[in-house]
């Protein structure tokens, strides 16, 4: 019988690619879902069964990481091998708008989960993986930062996952329990969500570059971060609970690059050169040049003519309302612990990522406008 694994955040980025990756091992994967008004399951709807065939290998429950009893009715039900505690209000910038929500969703959700599987006499069988973050190192006690760098956490949502964090060392020293904590580095994917900064530069890249918009405002550009491929990063979550022992481990890939340079790389995947001119909240980024056969091989002829009329036009701004009220500086992470203790090493580079990212974005943001020039409207369902 293959092992059984639940997912909270089944929904989210990670929770994605881990349910897709389990159920290729042969796991059968319960996930907790969100209730809400519109569905939310679009990244996982390749793997959705319906509920009245036989045999299911992906099997969804509502709840919510601020339910205390739900949670432990369906840990109870599952009796899962595995819990991977992926859900979370994982926003940091609107962590400072819900400061006490996140603390209920991030830190104390995680004890009531840990909670559940200690009342419920699950100690001994169920492992527990906790979703931790390099925003925990937040203002900079040394670089790179590894599993013995001291936390100096500088969000309400980095506090929250600090509790979280203790926790599990906490249940793990107390009881015994099988509970590690990944402390996992920006990672991206075209799953990414599209408020945070990697994935709405590619799309905003993809859509500037269809004539679909004009430009984009972002926030700091010189923080910088350690970003991998999500890819990549779940398959150490699996790695960790397949360890004897529980244990923390840092997950990177030891590369720090800033905004700037982010968005730099985007548009330069689809052969347009951008260069930054001011500073602060004067900063800009405009079209330098156009390389005619990587835009042609990567966007279209038919776009070229619209975009070198573009050349030295800005393209990116500066809005101070995407800036935080104390921003984490510089992430890079160390991470000789994985790859000795557990094997893993990551597969994607930066510009391997960008290049996953920016290819899935052309693609969505063409369908839009195939549609617009088709034609196709939205109905106006309040005239
Ligand atoms: P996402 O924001 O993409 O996904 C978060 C998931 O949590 C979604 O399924 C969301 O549901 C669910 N969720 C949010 N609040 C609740 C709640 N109150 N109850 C139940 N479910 C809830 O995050 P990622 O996949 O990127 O990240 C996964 C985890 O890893 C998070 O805990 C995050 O904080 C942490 N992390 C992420 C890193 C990254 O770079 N991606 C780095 C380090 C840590 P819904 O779909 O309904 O919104
Ligand atoms: P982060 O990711 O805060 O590191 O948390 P995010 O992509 O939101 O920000 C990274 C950096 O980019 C700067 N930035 C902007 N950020 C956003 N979102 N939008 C902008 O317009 C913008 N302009 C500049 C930010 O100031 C910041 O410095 C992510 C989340 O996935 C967390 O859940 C996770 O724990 C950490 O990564 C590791």
């Amino acid at each position: 019988m293959g092992k059984i694994a639940l997912i909270t955040g089944i929904t989210g980025q990670d929770g994605a690619y881990l349910a897709d990756f389990l159920i290729k091992k042969g796991y059968t994967v319960h996930g907790i879902k969100r209730r809400s008004s519109l569905f939310n399951t679009e990244r996982i709807d390749h793997l959705y069964q319906d509920p009245h065939e036989e045999k299911r290998n992906m099997i969804l429950h509502y709840g919510d990481m601020t339910d205390s009893m739900n949670l432990t009715r369906i840990v109870g039900e599952v009796q899962p091998d595995e819990i991977y505690n992926l859900a979370a209000m994982s926003h940091v910038k609107v962590s400072f708008d819900t400061p006490e929500y996140t603390a209920n969703a991030d830190g104390i959700g995680t004890l009531r989960l840990l909670e559940a599987v200690r009342l419920l006499g699950l100690v001994d069988k169920t492992r527990i993986y906790q979703a931790s973050t390099s925003e925990l190192y937040g203002l900079v006690q040394e670089i790179p930062q590894k599993e013995t760098t001291p936390f100096y956490p500088r969000s309400p949502y980095a506090v929250a996952k600090m509790y979280a964090y203790w926790i599990t060392v906490n249940y793990r020293e107390a009881y015994g329990m099988h509970a590690s904590n990944g402390i996992l580095f920006n990672h991206e994917s075209p799953l990414r969500g599209e408020t945070f900064v990697t994935r709405k530069v590619t799309r905003a890249v993809s859509r500037i570059v269809l004539g679909l918009q004009k430009k984009v405002f972002m926030g700091n550009l010189s923080s910088k971060r350690d970003w991998g491929h999500a890819k990549d990063y779940i398959k150490a979550m699996y790695l960790i609970l397949q360890q004897d022992t529980p244990d923390d481990y840092v997950i990177s890939t030891g590369v720090t690059t800033t905004i700037r340079d982010f968005i730099k790389m985007s548009f330069s995947e689809v052969g347009v050169t951008v260069e930054f001119k001011g500073e602060g909240e004067q900063e800009e980024g405009f079209i330098a040049s156009v390389n005619d056969d990587i835009f042609v091989a990567k966007v279209g002829s038919e776009y070229l003519s619209a975009i070198k009329q573009r050349v030295g036009e800005t393209v990116v701004g500066i809005d101070p309302a995407y800036f935080r009220p104390t921003e984490v500086d510089i992430l890079i992470g160390d991470n000789t612990k994985a790859r000795t203790k557990l094997g893993w090493e990551p597969t994607y580079d930066l510009k391997g990522l960008c290049e996953d990212m920016m290819v899935n974005d052309i693609l969505l943001m063409k369908k839009e406008e195939f549609l617009r020039k088709g034609g196709y409207k939205i109905l106006n369902y309040f005239e």
